[in-house]
C-alpha cells in the first residue's frame, strides 16, 4: 500500500528529524573485523560498545517506485587512528544509485566498485555525493568534535549487500594524520582477481 504525499522538516544541526519510524543504531560490536587495529577495537569494545553511528527513517514499502530516505548520523571518535564510519555495502540490486546531501559536520564518502576502482568525496554542509549505480558506500566522520549528519535517498528495493565489504574490505581507508584526514591503502583489501 502506498503512502499519502507528506512533508517534512529537518535542519542543518544535528537534530534528529521530527518524522521517523525507524531507527537504526550500530555499536563498535557490529563493527568487528572492519577497522584496521584490532588491539584499538578491543581495547574500547572492553570498556563500553560504543555507538558508532544511527539512521533514521520512515518506514516505506521496499519496492520499486519508492524513494526510501533518512537522516544518517555518524558519531566523532576513533579506533586506532582510524575515524569512526559506518559499514558500507553495495546494493543488492546493484545498479542502484543513491544521493546524499550533508547537513552538518565533516568528512567523506568512500566509494569502490565491484572491479576496485575507487573515489573519496568530501562532505561538509551543503555538499552533495552523488553515488553511482554499482559503487559501494561507506560514510567516514573526519571531524573529532561533532556529528556527521546526512540526509540520504535511494530507490526503496535497492536492498543491502554487506557480506562483501565484511569480506574484502574497502580498497582505501581514511585515517587521522596529526588532525588532518589522509586515505591510505588498506593491507587487508582482497583485490577482485584474489576474491
Ligand atoms: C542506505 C544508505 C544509508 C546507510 C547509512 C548506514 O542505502 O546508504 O542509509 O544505510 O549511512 O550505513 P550502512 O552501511 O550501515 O548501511
Ligand atoms: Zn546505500
Amino acid at each position: 500500500m502506498s503512502n499519502r504525499p507528506f512533508s517534512f522538516q529537518i535542519s542543518e544541526t544535528d537534530e534528529i528529524p521530527l518524522r521517523c519510524d525507524n531507527h537504526i543504531t550500530r555499536h563498535l560490536s557490529d563493527m568487528r573485523g572492519q577497522f584496521l587495529d584490532q588491539r584499538a577495537y578491543d581495547a574500547i569494545h572492553s570498556k563500553d560498545d560504543v555507538l558508532l553511528y544511527e539512521v533514521y527513517e520512515i518506514k516505506l514499502p521496499e519496492v520499486e517506485g519508492e524513494l526510501q530516505h533518512g537522516i544518517s548520523v555518524v558519531h566523532p571518535g576513533k579506533v586506532g587512528c582510524e575515524y569512526f564510519m559506518t559499514k558500507g555495502h553495495f546494493h543488492k540490486v546493484l545498479n542502484t544509485a543513491e544521493v546524499y546531501y550533508c547537513l552538518h559536520g565533516e568528512g567523506v564518502m568512500v566509494m569502490e566498485t565491484p572491479e576496485g576502482d575507487w573515489s573519496v568525496e568530501e562532505m561538509h554542509p551543503g555538499a552533495v555525493v552523488y553515488v553511482p549505480p554499482r559503487w559501494g558506500h561507506r560514510s567516514v566522520n573526519t571531524n573529532l568534535h561533532s556529528n556527521l549528519v546526512m540526509f540520504f535517498v535511494y530507490p526503496a528495493n535497492a536492498g543491502h549487500d554487506y557480506i562483501s565489504i565484511e569480506q574484502q574490505g574497502f580498497r582505501k581507508l581514511i585515517v587521522d594524520r596529526e588532525g588532518r584526514y589522509e586515505i591510505i591503502d588498506n593491507p587487508n583489501w582482497i583485490s577482485p582477481d584474489m576474491r
